[in-house]
């Protein structure tokens, strides 16, 4: 039996095996990002081992004067980044932030019009998840598979037809834009509330090159802030309050609805990547686009299956291709893995087994995080479409780690050019 000094010191060396593969790898799964040095160093701070249950000056523990500063900080900077009227920054994650907008504004059995799992739909929007947990029962839209995206007359038929109390939108394999302004109409004639889960996508909402939800008739957007918004493990709770009520029964959801203490080192870090989004977002935001757009070509160019090819790929970080003819994604994912290329495989509309689907799904976010530009996206395809082709992973990462050695810094920040997978250690075995 090891000692446990044995066992802390193996989770430690297994860290830190995790930060140097991390560092010699292409991280491409389309939800994650690094954060900036600022944001990491409030991130590991004290804050981090601290209560501070209620809002700012109507706490529930003392301790809590300079949160309160931070705390009201990162709400109006939410507010100016997104421009609205209300922010809850308090949710520990976007599904804490959809379980909270859940309490809000949905009563079991009330009936909700969802993007199904399979057309990437977020699993918090499905009854398996948060939304059944609620006891919502579901709807989905109607999905255009050419398009990669819920098809517009059969999005507003459902909705007359069902008459949701709670129209959500958003995905997790989010290609192109919602066309919310081609259904709007739908959603008075229903008098529904309308909600728009914006976690993929917030840093393009933030940079204006996406679609602005809340000036689409949106009554809520939730996210989470780590995807292409560069921030902590967190989650955002925004709306313009068109609605009567809804400022008190959103901050009822997230406390004492479904928090108790929220995450202030992480509040911490996202009031300094709203900052950074503030004076960056826009740079960073055309960059992942840009990225994701070469990415596909390039991808397409080398014979590979990327969808929706006469759209343009992409008009977001995120591109989906469907590898079946190079044995599946599970298989394409796990050889990518082995060559240090990080990405998931995902299902597609037309698939049946969620263990075996057909495609993989590839984010350009963090690569333009760590300063890749449109023909870095050429060398990242070469080594892509070389390991779907069967050749030796093994031989591929090295490829891999020669490339990465260049892109090791974090961009689109301040303190910009600083390491981002140096972590503080202390020296010696346990
Ligand atoms: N499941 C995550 C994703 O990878 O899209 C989002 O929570």
């Amino acid at each position: 039996m090891p000692s446990p000094r044995e066992i802390a010191q193996s989770v430690r060396s297994f860290t830190r095996k995790h930060n140097s593969w991390f560092k010699d790898s292409i991280p491409l799964i389309a939800s994650e990002n690094v954060m900036s040095p600022a944001a990491r160093e409030v991130m590991n701070s004290d804050l981090h081992n601290r209560y501070a249950e209620g809002l700012p000056g109507k706490r529930y523990y003392q301790g809590n004067i300079f949160m309160d500063e931070i705390e009201t900080i990162c709400e109006s900077l939410a507010k100016e980044v997104f421009s609205c009227k209300f922010a809850d920054v308090r949710p520990t994650s976007g599904t804490v932030c959809n379980l909270a907008v859940l309490m809000a504004i949905a009563k079991p059995r009330d009936k909700m019009t969802t993007v199904a799992l399979s057309d990437g739909g977020h699993i918090s929007h499905a009854k398996i998840g948060a939304t059944g947990l609620r006891g919502v029962k579901t709807f989905n839209y109607p999905f255009d598979e050419d398009r990669m995206n819920i098809d517009v007359q059969g999005a507003m038929r459902l909705i007359r037809e069902v008459k949701p109390k709670v129209a959500l939108f958003g995905q997790s394999v989010y290609l192109f834009p919602t066309p919310l302004d081609e259904i709007k109409d739908v959603f008075s004639e229903v008098g529904c509330t309308t909600w728009y889960d914006g976690a993929h996508v917030l840093g393009l909402i933030a940079g204006k090159r996406f679609q602005d939800p809340m000036r689409q008739g949106m009554d809520v957007v939730t996210g989470s802030t780590h995807k292409t918004l560069p921030g902590p493990q967190h989650g955002v709770i925004l709306s313009d309050l068109a609605k009567d009520g809804l400022e008190s029964s959103l901050r009822r959801g997230v406390f004492p609805g479904v928090t108790s203490n929220h995450h202030l080192h992480s509040v911490a870090a996202l009031a300094v990547t709203l900052a950074e989004t503030k004076e960056f977002g826009e740079a960073y935001a055309e960059q992942i686009v840009r990225n994701a757009k070469a990415l596909a070509l390039a991808l397409h160019t080398r014979g590979m299956d990327v969808l929706c090819e006469k759209h343009g790929f992409t008009e977001s970080h995120t591109l989906v291709v469907d590898v079946e003819e190079f044995r599946g994604g599970a298989v394409v994912a796990k050889s990518l893995e082995a060559a240090n290329i990080i990405v998931n495989k995902n299902l597609l509309p037309w698939d049946s087994s969620p263990i075996r689907p057909s495609g993989i799904r590839l984010g350009s976010q963090e690569v333009t995080r760590l300063g890749m530009k449109e023909k870095d996206m050429d060398s990242v395809a070469e080594l892509i479409a070389r390991v779907a082709r069967g050749e030796d992973p093994e031989t591929v990462k090295a490829d891999v780690v020669e490339l990465k050695r260049s892109f090791t810094k974090v961009h689109y920040c301040f303190f910009e050019g600083e390491e981002a997978y140096d972590y503080p250690s202390y020296d010696g075995d346990l």
